[in-house]
């Protein structure tokens, strides 16, 4: 195991990884910049170093900055979080370049994943399914309009680069198509600085299901199963559960073998997870690759009773899944996350200041991650999760009346919060019978509005 790791992140994420640190005997370095001087995750660090001002670009982002606090106090390994650097191939060259361990998937595999056409070739030789689309990127209107043909409208056009929506068109008929393309072109140039497209079938009203997966160095692969993930808002997701009651038994386990010999093939390593659509036939496709531990990896966590973040650390520092894993992967019962941001409940404007008042609910089955407290203070720069309630029971009722009651226990004064909004939620009959896709927050909002007229 290591002896030293930098933790190059702020917020929940940061003491999730200091604390698996911790656990494993391992020492730990914090960065941090001038607007988190206060923060838990510099508190409860063995070291912290300031790498500079409030703006990601000049602290958490600044790559010099992280290698260099990094080689100061002579850590072995660096760990990213989500978000930030994470996914950031060149930045796991650099640490390559300087001997410090990037704990996460080799460059190679990231940059192969980061390229979304690519990726979405490399699942299809591995007979991991995926929607009828172009065959690699599109260079022009004209053959857009080829496969467009081909695949039958409506289709989506997806920018290579892209991920989180921006770059994307829906495309519904072959007159509005030109239009479109531009558009997307030019908006994932901008965004992205390449604005190369690929084209698939467009899902209406999808389930979004994810596929948690673990690799070691030695070539072993396995599954944590999924995640469902369809209550999002503007690809903001909101709630996330494990199980996912779409999924049956075979399902999970033909489709997580097949990622098992995927991710193998592709010599992933690592926590990674596999992002699919689930059609109203129940059908799941390949979309996307996060090459990176994420915000929900709790509800995982708590079904399977593994945890991901020590694995991580296990992994990146030799050990076999063999030694890590149970011999026998099993889920027990059901977990629910509501991740709680520092937000208007209507308006979804972000909510920066200082907290007068923190109540986090506790008892048994009921975890909260969060790096704030009491007279604490949410920056103006940074995302606005304050904390993520995870409730786990034996079905899924007994997590969602867990859920009502921890909700109705956690209180946060002094700025606004998404609590109240997540109390509405789980009043909703569809989210309560499990029958909801992607749109159900559009709709959901959209009538909560037309009553409060
Ligand atoms: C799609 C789709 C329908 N059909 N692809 C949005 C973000 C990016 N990760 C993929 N996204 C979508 N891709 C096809 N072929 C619908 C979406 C989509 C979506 C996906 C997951 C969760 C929420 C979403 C909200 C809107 C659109």
């Amino acid at each position: 195991m290591f002896r030293k790791v930098l933790v190059a992140n702020r917020g929940e994420i940061a003491l999730r990884v200091l604390n698996a640190c911790r656990e494993l005997g391992v020492r730990t370095v914090a960065v941090y910049s001038e607007a988190d001087r206060n923060s838990l995750h510099v508190r409860f660090a063995d070291e912290a170093i300031c790498i500079g001002p409030p703006r990601l670009s000049e602290s958490y982002l600044n790559v010099p900055a992280v290698i260099s606090a990094a080689e100061i106090a002579d850590v072995d390994a660096i760990h990213p979080g989500y978000g930030l650097l994470s996914e950031n191939a060149n930045f796991a060259e650099v640490c390559r370049a300087s001997n410090i361990k990037f704990i996460g998937p080799p460059p190679e595999v990231t940059r192969l994943m980061g390229e979304k056409e690519k990726a979405r070739q490399a699942m299809k030789r591995a007979r991991v399914p995926i929607l009828p689309g172009s065959d690699g990127i599109i260079p022009t209107v004209e053959e857009a309009q080829d496969w467009a043909q081909k695949v039958g409208f409506p289709v989506i056009l997806k920018a290579k680069a892209g991920g989180g929506g921006r770059g994307m068109r829906i495309v519904r008929n072959a007159d509005e198509l030109p239009n479109l393309f531009h558009a997307a072109y030019a908006e994932a140039a901008n965004a992205f600085g390449n604005g190369e497209l690929y084209m698939e079938k467009f899902i209406e009203q999808p389930r979004h299901i994810e596929f948690q997966m673990l690799a070691d160095e030695h070539g072993n692969v396995a599954t944590l199963y999924e995640r469902e993930c369809s209550i999002q808002r503007r690809h903001q997701k909101l709630i996330e559960e494990a199980p996912s009651l779409q999924v049956t038994p075979k399902l999970r386990e033909e489709l997580g073998s097949t990622l098992c010999r995927c991710l193998s093939d592709i010599g992933y390593q690592n926590a990674g997870t596999v992002e699919f659509l689930m059609d109203t036939d129940r059908q799941l496709y390949f979309i996307e690759m996060n090459t990176r531990i994420q915000v929900e990896h709790p509800i995982t966590e708590a079904v399977t009773g593994v945890d991901l973040v020590k694995a991580q650390l296990r992994i990146a520092s030799g050990d076999r899944l063999s030694d890590i894993l149970p011999a026998k992967l099993v889920i027990r019962g059901h977990a629910i996350e509501c991740r709680i941001n520092a937000e208007h409940p209507q308006k979804f404007t972000p909510s920066a200041g200082k907290i007068t008042a923190f109540n986090v609910p506790g008892g048994n089955g009921v975890r909260v991650d969060t790096a704030q407290y009491a007279e604490g203070v949410i920056p103006p720069y940074y995302d606005s999760l304050i904390a993520k309630l995870v409730v786990h029971g034996c079905d899924r009722a007994e997590a969602i009346a867990k859920m009502e009651r921890a909700l109705s226990q956690f209180v946060v004064q002094g700025v606004e919060t998404s609590i109240s909004l997540h109390q509405e939620i789980f009043q909703d009959p569809a989210f309560r019978s499990g029958e909801f896709n992607t749109s159900f927050m559009e709709q959901f909002l959209a009538a909560r509005a037309a009553n409060s007229k």
